[in-house]
């Protein structure tokens, strides 16, 4: 039985990740380290923990907390961890600074040290992955397409969570340096899929199009994203975990760049048809709001060394993909509900008291 510390596994892609894993994989127990916070949804586990009783254990706890994180290393044989948990959203770090450091960098360097002690005798079994994200390498420019970051590009964070996630990375990179200590980094572009929460543009825009909201585009809508569906980064961070070498990073990326206002009008045209509504009564709510203060203007990764090391690609046709996504909000009333009172709610109050009267 191989047991691994999932973190964050009550999120988006933490849940995501542990329902692949037991869809892939035998003998393993999975012991999920979340603290609830507003992104955190026992729904988003709900199948996991019903199909799975007696090899999935769920702790709610904070992965800043050294005792109890030190408690699950004591009391469980740890072989891996896959720290996902995080704050993980911009704008709520050019609010909240303070956090973002907490959770990312401090939580970090707990899991860490507390790995660290409790794997000595046997670290070649052991694998701690850490995923990062794109936004450590900062912003591209909008007029050279043909460029892109690859995993020995310069760490410009922007934003205190990119800058967060920065700093935990580098954290990572220097208990592999100094230590040994048995880590790899995984990068990786926007994801989209079920289960994510609607703070993040995807879902963001389908649930203000489901409740008639008016729909937010930060700036010109000119910033380019590049999209990759939540499975196929899961499947990615498998392969990595399981043939990966530690003290190495890998890219994770779709391949998939599209700029903002060109993503709505695909998402409008998508749940118009869905919803059987005409597509103007969608495209009439969407509002050019105040930008994103510091808006990374676009985000594209080279990706050629896990494709070419694990012959890993996206699955997916983009479009395919975006129309599954939206019909599994339309269908999931329960989870809409679940999410849509307390911190959406609170959340789309802040955008537009804050945002709209100031353009
Ligand atoms: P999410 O916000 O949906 O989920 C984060 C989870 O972490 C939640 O379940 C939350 O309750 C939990 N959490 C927060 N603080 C915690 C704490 N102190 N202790 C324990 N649990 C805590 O995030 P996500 O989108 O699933 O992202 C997961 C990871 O992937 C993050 O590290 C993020 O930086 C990284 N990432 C995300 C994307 C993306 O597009 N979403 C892209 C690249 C990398
Ligand atoms: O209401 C909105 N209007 C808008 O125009 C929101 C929420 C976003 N945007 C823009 C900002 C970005 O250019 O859409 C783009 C995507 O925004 P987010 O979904 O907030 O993602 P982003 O800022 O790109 O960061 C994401 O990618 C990397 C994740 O939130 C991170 O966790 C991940 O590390």
């Amino acid at each position: 039985m191989k047991t691994y510390l999932v973190t964050g596994g009550c999120g988006f892609i933490g849940s995501n990740f542990i329902r692949l894993l037991f869809e892939k994989e035998t003998n393993v127990h999975v012991v999920n380290l979340d603290a609830l916070t507003y992104a955190g949804n026992p729904l988003n586990v709900q199948d996991v923990k019903e199909k799975f009783p007696d090899n999935y254990t769920f702790i709610h706890g904070d992965v800043a907390d050294q005792q109890v994180v030190d408690e699950i290393f004591h009391n469980y044989q740890i072989n891996s961890v896959v720290h996902f948990a995080a704050e993980s959203h911009v704008d709520r770090s050019i609010q909240e600074p303070l956090l973002f450091i907490r959770t990312n960098v401090l939580g970090t360097t707990v899991l860490l040290n507390t790995a660290m002690k409790h794997w000595k005798e046997q670290w070649e079994k052991n694998r701690f992955l850490y995923i990062s994200t794109d936004e450590v390498y900062g912003s591209l420019p909008l007029d050279q397409p043909e460029k892109k970051f690859d995993e020995e590009s310069p760490l410009q964070p922007n934003s205190p969570y990119a800058s967060s996630k920065a700093a935990a990375d580098l954290l990572v990179q220097s208990y592999y340096t100094t230590y040994g200590f048995p880590a790899i980094i995984t990068r990786c572009s926007n994801n989209f899929g079920p289960f994510q929460f609607p703070e993040k543009l995807i879902p963001l825009m389908i649930m203000n199009m489901i409740e008639g909201q008016p729909l937010p585009i930060y700036g010109k809508g000119e910033n380019i994203r590049d999209w990759i569906y939540v499975q196929d980064h899961c499947e990615a961070l498998l392969e990595v975990l399981h043939h990966g070498k530690t003290g190495e990073i890998y890219n994770i990326g779709g391949s998939n760049e599209i700029s903002n206002s060109e993503l709505l009008n695909v998402l409008s045209e998508i749940v118009a048809e869905q919803t059987q509504v005409n597509p103007d009564e969608y495209e009439k709510h969407i509002t050019f709001v105040k930008d994103r203060p510091g808006h990374d203007l676009r985000y594209a990764l080279d990706c050629s060394k896990i494709q070419n090391k694990f012959g890993w690609n996206t699955s997916f046709d983009f479009s395919v993909r975006l129309k599954e996504t939206v019909r599994w909000y339309l269908e999931n009333e329960n989870w809409i509900l679940s999410v849509k009172t307390g911190a959406y709610q609170e959340w789309i109050e802040r955008q537009y008291s804050n945002r709209l009267e100031d353009v």
